[in-house]
């Protein structure tokens, strides 16, 4: 047992802890209470080294980093937390000689789902390295009472559902009621003369709401660091203003109220779409509000000096949602603490830093100039100022050329342009993957690019491996350690030295009975839930992610739609039995990606139930797709789907998930995927479609698809089966699909090159077909795969950004 706590205490303060939280014996206690008594019991271990670390931090005075984001999409705490305190075995055991069943109590803990999707879960991998490689780092979001939708599937329709992750308490948040912070709306601007000949300005007739933080513990892996994710909570600074109740005038009075008790209610839906929503410009104002205040008032404990700041402060904008930081940040050195504006500026520049995460036009943040001004009046005047500033500069460097002015512009058609603002005022700009940010620099950003060319790079996205393999897939963890030690969980490249194993039979047979354990797992799960069975020998080929036209879900739909109709042609086709497994929300707003879901749920009814395809097909849609399903099915993949159309997946995080788990890739020369290519190797990928330029060009040239649909039988047939009543008794239901395929349906005809790209994509997956039934060298190209998926850990990124962006050293923190 860990030196930490002897299994004999851990037992006596579960039982204790669940007489006291519920007056209950251990015997007569749910899943949900052993889970909670649990927690509290381990609490105990991790707030010792919690206060430590934070008293080193404020001691020596060490540069922090800020993981600025409105979304932290953290996954389960328990299972996790166990495994970075190496306490996973002891604790399993623990609960097993109580004769409770470990996986129930990991089961009853919600999977609190505060993100859409790869950039929340990016945020959360990032914080589990920096804690594990020793950086003294804040994850600053907003503490939302409802996290992202749980999805239910009604008669093959997504239907969404309030997500209520603190329904039962919130046993690993720390309410710190000393750190609140007021956070100003609305109101006006007044200049008070300074005597000086200057002015200093302050906001009047504002409505107030009060931030209140909640302190996450983030447990660094088999080390004495926890960092801290905080998350801002908004509560009335004054309940009821008794002037206004007085008057008679009740709702005035309760305003402010509500106000602060719809602020953080609930987190936006929408991945890589942006509605201008007032409520969420609040939202992102409160929390960079809040985050800033506290972060100055701390660094004044122990510095006068404000240009000291960026050496004890680096502020990360994940993506643009935060970006009002850096008017925040010039307010309150400028106004609050008369920094003269040059230096101000010097000073904000230096200590922010800008990722972008997309080259969706949709996603693209601005928000109205009434808007904006009308909520954020001071923060409005110092973005026109910077603005101004900035467009004196571009002047000086490129004379008058209005064109140029308005495209580069922070503020213009009446819009402010906060990807353009995150550029002037960081030092640094990142894409998330190779050919994204080469995608930036001479496409999206060419602009800034030729201006501030010094301020771009490149960080390729990683994950943590703590979470997606040690804890995600015992069995295959075993067999790694086993077999080349345990330093892969700290150091991912040490997996390098499984590639001779790839020829060691004994090690094959053992990676491919894991491989079937976990897919047998699954299978037993997805009977249990959706009541279908699935075929445990054959190719369980997955994707999951959110649902969106540019990834594409509907290329492997007709695919599958299309092998049905060989089949149903040819019943006795020769090809190894297939599982398509799909998990995928779709913003409730977003009506073709809904149809889509439908077609998936269409398409399976049909597909699964016809005895005539002898159960050569599956089809699965799995609800509700979350961290924690993620953790179930990536370990079962064989076959990691990740085809969205080049150029337009800025990194995916998914992929390196799947192929750090032994699954194969078929997919695009798309973000991060090129990386994935380059590392395996061609034989051991499947790789298909046009690459970015060539997308690029066709977009310039003339695309038909009707073209394709005349020249393609098997297209063809597949589209004609949308509009024939095959999947819905002629109801014309997906006759929108096959019309924005051949039609355009007001936009492009298929703008995201499905038919184009489709031939080589069924060419790619008869390759699979192939090469699957040659067990020997599948079994070689996943070792190949898992041996050289250690680029994509989180710690080789985060190390990248703490050198190369932040300038943040670690620090060891002793027992
Ligand atoms: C997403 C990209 C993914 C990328 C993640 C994390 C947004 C705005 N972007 O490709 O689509 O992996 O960010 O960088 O959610």
């Amino acid at each position: 047992m860990s030196q930490l706590l002897d299994k004999e205490t851990l037992k006596k303060m579960i039982r204790e802890n669940v007489k006291t939280l519920y007056r209950k014996t251990l015997e007569a206690a749910s899943a949900e209470e052993v889970y909670q008594a649990a927690v509290f019991a381990i609490r105990d271990v991790i707030t010792d080294k919690w206060m430590k670390t934070h008293d080193e931090y404020y001691e020596k005075d060490v540069k922090v980093v800020y993981y600025l984001s409105m979304e932290f999409l953290m996954g389960r705490f328990f299972g996790n937390s166990l495994i970075n305190l190496e306490m996973y075995d002891e604790v399993k055991e623990v609960l097993e000689e109580l004769g409770i069943d470990y996986n129930m109590v990991e089961d009853a803990e919600p999977d609190p789902g505060l993100g859409n999707g790869g950039l929340g879960r990016l945020a959360a991998c990032f914080l589990d390295s920096l804690s594990t490689l020793q950086l003294p780092a804040y994850g600053c979001g907003i503490r939302y009472h409802y996290g992202i939708f749980e999805q239910k599937i009604e008669n093959g329709y997504q239907v969404e559902a309030p997500d209520n992750w603190l329904e039962n308490g919130d046993p690993w948040g720390i309410k710190r009621n000393e750190y609140a912070v007021e956070v100003k709306f609305g109101g006006n601007v007044r200049a008070v003369p300074k005597g000086n000949g200057e002015y200093r300005f302050v906001q009047e007739n504002y409505q107030s709401v009060i931030a209140v933080p909640y302190d996450y513990p983030v447990i660094g892996y088999g080390n004495n660091t926890v960092n801290t994710l905080r998350l801002w909570e908004a509560r009335a600074k004054n309940k009821l203003d008794l002037k206004f109740f007085n008057e008679g005038n009740y709702q005035k009075a309760a305003e402010e109220e509500l106000l602060a008790s719809t602020m953080t209610d609930v987190l936006y839906p929408a991945d890589e779409h942006i509605q201008g929503k007032e409520l969420r410009l609040r939202q992102q104002y409160f929390f960079i509000s809040a985050t800033v205040q506290r972060v100055v008032e701390r660094f004044k404990k122990h510095h006068t000096n404000f240009h000291e700041l960026p050496d004890k402060v680096a502020f990360q904008l994940n993506d643009t949602h935060p970006t009002v930081a850096v008017a925040e940040l010039m307010r309150v050195l400028v106004d609050e603490n008369d920094v003269p504006w040059d230096d101000a500026w010097e000073i904000t520049r230096k200590v922010c830093a800008y990722t972008n995460h997309t080259i969706m036009a949709e996603a693209l943040e601005k928000w109205p100039m009434e808007l904006f001004s009308r909520l954020l009046p001071r923060i409005y005047q110092i973005v026109e100022e910077i603005n101004r500033r900035y467009c004196l500069e571009l002047q000086a460097k490129y004379g008058m050329d209005p064109e140029k002015l308005r495209r580069m512009a922070i503020i213009a058609d009446g819009q402010i342009r906060m990807a353009y603002l995150a550029i002037v005022g960081s030092h640094s700009v990142n894409g998330v993957a190779a050919l994204h940010t080469e995608i930036l620099k001479h496409q999206e950003l060419k602009d800034f690019y030729e201006l501030y060319p010094e301020k771009f790079n490149n960080k390729t996205n990683g994950i943590t491996q703590r979470r997606w393999l040690l804890h995600a897939n015992h069995g295959l963890a075993g067999l790694i350690s086993e077999t080349i030690g345990d330093g892969w969980i700290t150091e991912l490249t040490e997996l390098e030295k499984l590639l001779p194993y790839a020829e060691d039979e004994n090690f094959r047979r053992r990676f491919m009975e894991i491989k079937k354990a976990n897919k047998v797992a699954l299978a037993k799960y997805i009977k249990e839930t959706k009541g279908i069975d699935i075929n445990p020998d054959s190719i369980f080929d997955i994707q999951v992610k959110r649902l969106h036209e540019y990834k594409r879900q509907l290329l492997n739909v007709l695919h599958i739609i299309g092998l049905y109709n060989q089949l149903k042609m040819n019943p006795g086709m020769d090809m190894v039995p297939r599982t398509f497994i799909f998990g995928a929300k779709a913003a409730a707003g977003y009506r073709r990606a809904k149809l889509i879901i439908k077609l998936i749920n269409a398409v399976a009814d049909v597909v699964n139930n016809d005895p005539t395809i002898e159960g050569k097909i599956k089809v699965v849609f799995m609800e509700n797709y979350r961290v924690s399903l993620a953790e179930r099915l990536i370990p079962a993949a064989d076959v990691s789907e990740q085809i969205s159309t080049a150029g337009k997946e800025a990194s995916g995080t998914g992929n390196m998930k799947f192929m750090l788990n032994g699954a194969l890739t078929v997919g695009t020369m798309d973000g991060a995927n090129v990386e994935i290519y380059e590392e395996v190797g061609k034989d051991n990928i499947f790789i298909f479609g046009m690459s970015a330029e060539e997308v690029q060009a066709k977009y310039h040239d003339h695309y038909d698809p009707w073209f394709i649909y005349n020249m393609n039988q098997e297209v063809r047939m597949a589209l004609t089966s949308l509009i024939d009543g095959t999947f819905d008794q002629n109801t014309d239901l997906f006759r929108e699909l096959y019309d924005a395929l051949l039609n355009g349906c007001g936009g492009r005809a298929d703008e995201y090159f499905v038919l184009e790209d489709y031939a080589d994509y069924a060419r790619a997956q008869w390759d699979i077909d192939k090469a699957y039934r040659d067990q020997t060298k599948w079994a070689k190209m996943a070792i190949v795969n898992v041996a050289k998926s250690g680029k994509f850990s989180s710690d080789r990124t985060i190390r990248q950004y703490a050198e190369e962006i932040w300038d943040l050293k670690p620090l060891h923190i002793e027992d």
